[in-house]
């Protein structure tokens, strides 16, 4: 069912205490934690603690959830110490997009100097 633990999804691992991340903050319905391979000073993750392969399944599935993930990367940045300059907030979708891990999550940039277009 949507939203329910995937036994083989190291994210839900990750919810569930069982994969030890570097946790920055935690909210009843979304974790944040550190990238384990980062990409600038700051590289966040925020996930849903539920279950969805991708942002646009969760918007469609759970948008009050979505909302929640926007809501965090902005509180994450804002505890960084970012907003000032600017940040980047990325959902890689599919595959082709560099997209590994299939269960949503935000990748919070910031702390350099971010290129346009991404790559
Ligand atoms: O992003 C998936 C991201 O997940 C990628 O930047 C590495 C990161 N990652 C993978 N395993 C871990 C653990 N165990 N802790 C923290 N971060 C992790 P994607 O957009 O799917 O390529």
């Amino acid at each position: 069912m949507a939203g329910e633990p995937q036994a083989d999804c190291l994210f839900c691992k990750i919810v569930a205490g069982t994969v030890p991340a570097t946790v920055v903050r935690e909210t009843e319905t979304t974790v944040a934690f550190r990238d384990i391979n980062p990409q600038a000073p700051t590289h966040v993750l925020v996930i849903p603690k539920a279950h969805y392969p991708d942002a646009a399944s969760l918007a469609a599935g759970a948008p009050d959830l979505a909302a929640d993930v926007l809501r965090e990367a902005g509180e994450i940045a804002a505890q960084e110490k970012v907003d000032d300059h600017g940040y980047r907030i990325v959902f890689n979708t599919g595959t082709g997009a560099g997209q590994t891990v299939f269960h949503t999550h935000a990748h919070v940039l910031g702390g350099r100097g971010l290129q346009w277009p991404p790559g």
